[in-house]
Formats: structure tokens, C-alpha cells, sequence
């Protein structure tokens, strides 16, 4: 399907899902309205119209605060310090024993029933969230951390009152891309348009390599697109990324289970299929 009708069909569907999302899917992808977003929610928290919860104890050390925003700015994202140990141990723990589902549908199941992208009925599982991950205290921490948070706020301008959470699970197979795409996920190069404006922090729970379900991106391309590919599908194929960006900005950010980075989403990026072993990936999408 051409791009500029696969995105008015996108529209149209996600309109008759969500309404409200569809104001910021629509305008959140233009810097100026994130810019201005930005602009407005930092003075009404200034003014103390607009309150919010900073509390937790740090999980990391060592952050420059303006060394990250400039390299938010200018590549799209920032690597963090490892999370300690034992968060990473607690929340695999809770992944591995927790319950999963695919897209928000049935059945639930734990990681460990999905065998080659398969659940023991033989239905597809490449792709699962876990179950909660929201509630789980040891997230909570991550999420509020102070240095990541306080990154977030200098670069969006405005203190994050909102983010979601996904804690997820990329299983290894020989799946085809369209498989995984039909399943949720995002393994071409797209960017996010999650809120009016937003930045994610993503953190490997397991170990990740190229052959495990890297992620890639394109550095710098947050505020560098092509005017016409802001107005069609967010997603773009590898021949007209690479043919558009030179190939050194297209980076894998691989790392122990622990390797964590911020980024400004709305860059190009994507998933790598895992081939020998699952990914489990913690997402904040911080607005
Ligand atoms: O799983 C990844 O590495 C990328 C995820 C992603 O693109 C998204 O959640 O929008
Ligand atoms: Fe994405």
C-alpha cells in the first residue's frame, strides 16, 4: 500500500479506537508544536499550576545532566550508568515468573511456554508484554528515577507528569518481519508520536548483541526528516533509510542486561528479530 494511504487508513483506524490520540499522533510528530507543548507546560509548572510527584531514591550515579541533554539533542539519545544488579535481577525474576500477553490478547502465558515463537498451542508468540510491570515497585524506582527524570525534564522542558510502561519480551525465531509486524513489533524503521511531546528510556533486562534484538537507530534524525515523510506512514523501509541517511549514523546499541539509554523517540529506529536468544527490554515512555 502507498505510504500516504497506509497512513490515512492508520489515522482512520486509530480514530475509531482512541479519539483523544489522535490530536497528538496527528501534531506531536511537528518539533514546533513539541517546541511550543514544551514551552507551555514548563511555565504553568513554574506558575505551580501544574503539580507533580518527584520522589524515590537515586538508582544512578553520575549523570551530567547537560552533557545528556546536549547529546539528546544532537544524536537523539544518551546512554545511562548500568542499573545496579539486583534491579536487573528483580525484574527479570518478575518476568520470567510473571504472566505475558500478546497485543493485549488471550491467553496468558509465561515466557518460558514460548518455544521457537510458539505458545504450546502452536499459535505465534514473538512478541509479549508482561503482565503488571506498572505495579511492580522495583519499575516504579526505575521510572522515577531522579538523574533520568531530571534529563527528561531539561530536554522536554517541562517535568514528565505522565508515562507509560512496557516491560517486553522479544522471543527468538525465524519469524518473518511481517509476522512480527502484524504481531506489534516494531522491526523497521519508524519514529513515535506518543504524546504532544515525549522521550522514552529503554533498559535491557538481558544481555543484547546484534543476534539478540538489538536496537537500531538513525543519530541526529529526530530533528532531521524529510519534510514529506513527516506527513506519511511513520514507518520507512531499510532502502529508504539508508538511502536518504549516510551510513554511519545508523547505530546497534548493544549491552549487558543493565545497559540503559534515553532517547527522543520521534528519531528513526527499530528493532532487531532476536536470532539466538529472547530480548526482554523495560520501555518508559516518559510525556
Ligand atoms: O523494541 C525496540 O527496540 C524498539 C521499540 C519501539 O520502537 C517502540 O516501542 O516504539
Ligand atoms: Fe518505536
Amino acid at each position: 500500500m502507498p505510504s500516504q494511504a497506509s497512513f490515512l487508513v492508520g489515522a482512520m483506524n486509530r480514530l475509531r479506537r482512541r479519539p483523544l490520540s489522535y490530536g497528538p499522533y496527528a501534531l506531536g510528530r511537528f518539533g514546533l508544536v513539541r517546541r511550543s507543548y514544551g514551552a507551555a507546560r514548563g511555565m504553568l509548572q513554574r506558575l505551580g499550576l501544574e503539580k507533580w510527584n518527584q520522589s524515590g531514591p537515586p538508582l544512578v550515579q553520575g549523570i551530567d545532566v547537560r552533557a545528556a541533554v546536549a547529546s539528546l539533542r544532537e544524536q537523539s539519545f544518551y546512554v545511562v550508568p548500568q542499573l545496579p544488579d539486583e534491579i536487573v535481577s528483580e525484574i527479570r525474576r518478575f518476568a520470567t515468573e510473571g504472566l505475558c500477553r500478546r497485543q493485549e490478547r488471550p491467553p496468558f502465558f509465561k515466557a518460558s511456554d514460548v518455544i521457537d515463537g510458539k505458545l504450546p498451542t502452536g499459535e505465534v508468540a514473538v512478541l509479549a508484554d508482561v503482565v503488571g510491570a506498572a505495579s511492580n515497585q522495583t519499575i516504579q524506582a526505575v521510572s522515577n528515577e531522579r538523574s533520568v527524570v531530571a534529563v527528561i525534564a531539561k530536554y522536554l522542558g517541562y517535568v514528565p507528569t505522565g508515562h507509560h510502561v512496557r516491560l517486553i519480551w522479544s522471543f527468538a525465531c525465524d519469524a518473518t518481519d511481517e509476522v512480527r509486524l502484524n504481531e506489534g513489533q516494531t522491526v523497521l524503521y519508524h519514529f513515535d508520536v506518543h504524546s504532544y511531546n515525549f522521550a522514552y528510556a529503554n533498559y535491557y533486562i538481558t544481555d543484547v548483541d546484534a543476534r539478540s534484538g538489538a536496537h537500531t537507530m538513525i543519530v541526529g534524525s529526530h530533528t532531521d526528516k524529510p519534510l514529506a515523510w513527516l506527513f506519511g506512514s511513520a514507518m520507512r523501509s531499510d532502502g529508504e533509510i539508508r538511502g536518504h541517511y549516510i551510513s554511519d549514523r545508523e547505530i546497534t546499541l548493544t549491552g549487558p542486561a543493565g545497559f540503559g539509554f534515553i532517547q527522543d523517540s520521534s528519531c528513526y529506529h527499530r528493532a532487531l528479530a532476536p536470532v539466538d536468544r529472547a530480548r526482554l527490554m523495560l520501555q518508559i515512555r516518559y510525556f
